[in-house]
């Protein structure tokens, strides 16, 4: 045990009544939702990157959180990784994720890297064995390293590709040494800064490659879990390739890798591309490319990645509910990617952050599960499409233009507006929350 956390006890569900800051008020791991336990819905990770390497910098200021693991040692990061286990139990979240780079010391060396790596991973897994604690997925980090500053599989030198590719085979032994249930690419400077020196053509069929490379490794090895995409529309590049699930879409079409690869979404990404949550969610799931979230949320005055933890719960319950109707989570998860404000210096701040988070994703999830369980808005949507259902209906999607004309004038075919009945709607979703 190290003293991190000391006297700071595991987080228990308590109930609404409670008035213990170190509890949860609606996260009840084992309180059946839909015939099966919220731990099972919702399927909490915590990301190792904010909670154990982050050091609380800004643009306009270095770091402000002092931590005992910080330093560029093996054994840094082996008390790194001692604490955050420690958090783990603390909170009972069943799952974590991480960056190469998050958990090991960067090496002289690529071969350094990859044995630094494999230490640590050798540590995780007696951890792992003696908490319970399983890994949601892994990843590695081509964005932070300068040699990654013009992209990984995107950039102009071919030995950064190969770097990358080489990193990235590390990274997928990694999470399947550990068990992972999947592996994330999240494209960190896979975009550009001006199209001036771009070429976009040929950035794109690197990505490709690339991604083809992954998908050959994953069948080549055996790999059960799923490969996810993050997309993302901007920050650090101005423009980043996988802008949003339908440009993700788009580009896994265009290689055919759309059966093979799905997507981890997050709240702030999505928000930055000017989308909601739950439209991202709906359209991945309409796509059948669900896989994963990242939970977090943006400050919505900002403009930028402010990757906070989620503490809206109505938002929750929208981004749920489009989870819910996707069948729920079978390889992905609810992944904390959300850091503290770099004001939060104490060890008890990371743990209320993510008690608070974990709790207004169970109020979320609750909500949603009676939303649609109460069947009142699918009831609504099916009364608003069922012309579609009836013969007449269906007919008209495999018909043609001059066979349609011919309908509308035979049959007197005139249309009257209906109303669309959106504050209902509204109103019904307030009374669940
Ligand atoms: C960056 C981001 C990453 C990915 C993993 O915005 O979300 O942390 O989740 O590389
Ligand atoms: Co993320």
């Amino acid at each position: 045990m190290t003293d991190f956390f000391k006297g700071i006890p595991a987080v228990k569900y308590e109930g609404t009544a409670s008035d213990n800051d170190f509890a949860f008020r609606h996260y009840n791991p084992d309180e059946v939702v839909m015939g099966k336990a919220l731990k099972d819905h919702l399927r909490f990770a915590a990301a190792y990157w904010h909670s154990f390497a982050w050091p609380g910098g800004d643009p306009f200021g270095g770091q402000t959180f002092d931590r005992p693991w910080f330093g560029d040692s093996m054994d840094a990061a082996r008390l790194k990784a001692d604490v955050a286990f420690e958090m783990f139990q603390i909170l009972g979240v069943p799952y974590f994720c991480f960056h190469d780079a998050d958990v090991r010391p960067e090496g002289a060396t690529f071969a350094e890297n990859t044995k630094n790596l494999e230490q640590i991973v050798d540590y995780f897994g007696e951890k792992m064995d003696a908490t319970g604690v399983k890994l949601l997925w892994g990843t590695a980090n081509l964005f932070s390293h300068k040699r990654f500053m013009s992209g990984a599989a995107t950039n102009p030198d071919p030995d950064v590709f190969a770097y990358s590719a080489a990193t990235i085979k590390t990274c997928m032994d990694a999470t399947m040494k550990l068990g992972g249930e999947n592996y994330v690419l999240w494209g960190g400077r896979e975009g550009y800064e001006t199209l001036l020196n771009t070429d976009m053509g040929r950035e794109r069929q690197q990505a490709g490659a690339m991604l083809q490379m992954v998908v050959d490794y994953k069948h080549k090895t055996g790999f059960k879990g799923a490969i996810l995409i993050e997309p993302k529309p901007q920050e650090p590049t101005k423009h980043q390739y996988d802008y949003d699930v339908a440009t993700v879409y788009g580009f896994l079409k265009d290689f055919g890798l759309e059966g093979e690869v799905q997507v981890n979404i997050e709240q702030g990404h999505a928000i930055l591309a000017g989308h909601s949550f739950e439209h991202e969610l709906a359209l991945a799931r309409e796509l059948g490319i669900f896989g994963s979230i990242d939970m977090n949320r943006n400050d919505y005055q900002s403009g930028w990645d402010t990757d906070q933890f989620p503490n809206n719960v109505p938002e929750m319950a929208l981004a749920y509910y489009e989870v819910l109707r996707a069948g729920g989570f079978t390889t992905g998860g609810t992944n904390f990617d959300a850091k503290l404000r770099r004001q939060s210096l104490d060890p008890e701040d990371l743990i209320l952050a993510h008690v608070g988070g974990m709790d207004a994703c169970a109020a979320g999830l609750k909500a949603a599960a009676a939303m649609l369980e109460d069947g009142k808005l699918e009831a609504a949507r099916d009364a608003r499409y069922a012309g579609w259902d009836t013969v007449a209906g269906k007919a008209l999607l495999s018909s043609d233009l001059d066979s349609i004309a011919a309908k509308v004038v035979a049959d007197g075919i005139d249309p009257q507006p209906r109303s669309g009945r959106q504050e209902r709607l509204e109103n019904v979703v307030n009374r669940y929350l």
